[in-house]
């Protein structure tokens, strides 16, 4: 079958190079796109709120970050998988915790997808969740203070990116594997073994419904496959999960053309509420792994990471009716349940169609074993037995769709740069726009919930090219905000944005606002170097550690005055913020530091260590702008040499009689 196999390399490489060619084209007339009083729709007037908290994935910058719809203004950047010099996420002693792993500390990663908490399918303004891609591991942000509470390293798993999607009652939160890999005892293997010993392992994480803490319930060792994306069933499909798959050639080289061969590669149809029962029933099995659990402790202030040994698997291979697999054209990326739970939205990248599948049929092709084989020991469900119908010539390069409170779906075209509106149950178009340029992700507030907000649908692009000043080779990111209100989808704003966006999910504000954290009580604060006065601040030696408790209140630092300590000694600035006010941060910076300046937040304990490397004196400040007398906010630190007999002392506010001399 040798012209068999030449015709399909040759069409997969048609496919690829229309998607190259493609990726240069670009919409035509941006300029005319708006119209009307478009401007007035995204214009939020000065003093006004924003009705919407946008949460944006960061991509490469490891973050999320928080903006405001429809005015598109930037509000917070929440440092998840970084290290992040403006509060110094990563580098006080406190956070530093919060990037281990079993690597050791990883304070950079990928963050791809935003997953927020749900009750009764609907948003309930808890918890934003996220992914790190590429050293697996899943992040809960609290909604109350904007603050990483929480990361859980996933053992077993390479390129975690079909993660941290969630299930109607935030049961669990999933990451499948992109990259599947060789795991238990052996896994210094030759790569061409692939079949034979790489699997997929897919992570159902529990979340505690009281304090949302995360916990890996069980792994799912599935065959050697890519897992993409994921979306949970929700009404009748709640207990069901639903992951996209590529490359199940199980190619381990040139993917680009080898993982492409294949006419459909699979949905994976998960009964999770199936895997609990057999866990219940004892079937379960504990495997060695190591990974890294990290939880905030808020009374303390610090992060504390414990290294875990092991988890729980099941092998569905064995276990029957846990997966099934349904054939889904081609080489699909997005996988997205509708807000009635009945419909599963395949986006096959490379694919000239969206099937849309239908739970009821899945389940009825289960009944009726309308299987046409089976995959590395799991059925294969007959396309056509759970398929709904497939939107017939839709656009290029289909990557993910959304909905909207009326029965449509809203789907990403990364190839020919558009947005296009369907109806999910007659799959007809209803309207196509533009995006500028290469749309990734899209979102539609509320669009993953049982009940979407609808009314926005933004666009998370890929290339910005001429849509703002330029900055030198790299561009702003850039999103772009649709209203959808209407029976044709308009487009009313562009907005920059950091990192690489990708997923978002948008909430609204009424749902947030009223718990935001404006302070954390200084009576509450149990960090073992906290000073809850002035009084109580002191310096003391251990060592070669010097450890300084510090107040900050406006405008100035206790000790502002501090001597006798010598070259080798490590210093540790612990600063607590004695403030009782919203808004009143104070920052922390010593001269020579290379290890970063942090700032605390009211009620708050955060630690700066520094290591001074000459003698001399040694200024040091508060960063944030906090009074009139801000600037006088300061003080300093002497340092001796090695041997010197300077004693250790240290005040605020004293005018000793006679200034000492040098050495002394
Ligand atoms: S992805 S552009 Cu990493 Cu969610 Cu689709
Ligand atoms: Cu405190 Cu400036």
């Amino acid at each position: 079958m040798k012209t068999y196999t030449i015709h399909r390399v040759l069409s997969v490489l048609v496919v690829l190079a229309t998607i190259v060619l493609w990726q240069g084209c670009k919409p035509k007339a941006p300029g005319s796109i708006i119209n009307g009083d478009a401007a007035s729709q995204a214009y939020v007037a000065p003093g006004k709120y924003d009705e919407f908290y946008n949460v944006v994935s960061g991509g490469f910058n490891g973050q999320m970050s928080i903006y405001g719809l429809p005015s598109g203004r930037l509000f917070r950047i929440i440092p998840v998988f970084s290290q992040f010099p403006e509060n110094g996420w990563g580098y006080s002693e406190e956070t530093k915790p919060m990037l281990n792993t079993s690597h050791g500390f990883v304070p950079w990663d990928d963050l791809h997808h935003i997953s927020l908490s749900l009750t009764k399918g609907e948003h309930d303004g808890r918890w934003a969740f996220g992914n790190a891609n590429n050293t697996p591991r899943v992040a809960r942000v609290d909604m109350k203070t904007f603050k990483t509470v929480e990361i859980l390293e996933l053992p077993n798993s390479g390129g975690n990116h079909s993660s941290p999607f969630i299930t109607e009652n935030s049961e669990y939160i999933v990451a499948g594997t992109r990259f599947s890999v060789p795991v238990g005892d052996n896994t210094d293997v030759p790569i061409s073994s692939f079949k034979e010993n790489f699997k997929g392992y897919i992570s159902f994480i529990s979340v505690d419904p009281t304090d949302g803490e995360m916990k890996i319930a069980f792994q799912l060792k599935t065959p050697g496959v890519s897992f993409d994306l994921a979306r949970a069933g929700k009404g009748p499909s709640h207990g069901w999960f639903f992951f996209s798959t590529y490359n199940t050639e199980q190619a381990y080289t040139l993917l680009e053309v080898n993982a492409s061969q294949k006419d459909k590669d699979f949905i994976m149809a998960v009964n999770w509420k199936k895997a609990e029962e057999y866990i219940k029933a004892g079937k379960g099995t504990t495997a060695k792994a190591k990974y890294a659990h990290n939880v905030w402790d808020e009374s303390t202030h610090t992060g504390v990471s414990t290294i875990m040994d092991e988890v729980l698997q099941l092998d569905p291979a064995e276990l029957k009716d846990i997966i099934y697999f349904i054939p889904c054209p081609k080489s699909p990326h997005g996988c997205d349940t509708d807000p009635t739970g009945e419909y599963i939205v395949g986006s096959g990248k490379l694919a000239a169609l969206i099937p849309v599948f239908s739970f009821a049929k899945i389940q009825a092709a289960i009944a009726n074993k309308e299987f046409e084989g089976e995959f590395a020991g799991i059925p294969v469900i007959k396309y056509e037995a759970a398929l709904h119908g497939e939107v017939k010539k839709p656009g290029l390069g289909p990557l993910h769709t959304e909905f909207d409170n009326n029965g449509n779906a809203y789907t990403s075209f990364f190839v020919s740069s558009e947005i296009v509106k369907w109806n999910v149950k007659t799959l007809e178009i209803l309207d196509r726009v533009p995006t500028y340029y290469s749309i990734g992700h899209l979102s539609v507030p509320g669009g993953p919930t049982t009940k979407p907000h609808g009314k926005y649908v933004v666009a998370y692009n890929k290339i910005t090219k001429d849509r703002y000043l330029p900055t030198g080779p790299e561009l702003t990111q850039s999103a772009q905000l649709y209203d959808i209100s209407g029976d044709k989808m308009k487009l009313i704003l562009d907005f920059p944005t950091t990192g690489e966006p990708h997923y978002a999910e948008s909430i609204p504000a009424s749902l947030v606002m009223p718990n935001s954290t404006k302070i954390y009580k200084i009576e509450d604060n149990k960090h073992p170097y906290a000073s809850l006065g002035e009084g109580m601040t002191k310096v003391e030696r251990k060592g070669k550690e010097v450890h300084v408790y510090m107040t900050a209140i406006r405008s100035h630092l206790t000790p502002d005055n501090i001597e006798g300590v010598k070259l080798g000694d490590e210093v540790f600035f612990h600063v607590t913020n004695l403030e009782q006010d919203w808004d009143v941060p104070h920052g922390f910076a010593v001269k020579g530091a290379n290890n970063a300046e942090i700032l605390v937040m009211p009620g708050e304990t955060q630690t700066l260590k520094w290591k001074p490397l000459s003698t001399g004196i040694f200024p040091f400040y508060c960063t944030d702008f906090c009074s009139a007398l801000h600037q006088e906010m300061q003080g300093y630190i002497r340092v001796s040499p090695a041997g010197s007999k300077v004693p250790l002392k240290f005040s605020t506010g004293k005018i000793e009689d006679q200034a000492s001399g040098a050495g002394q």
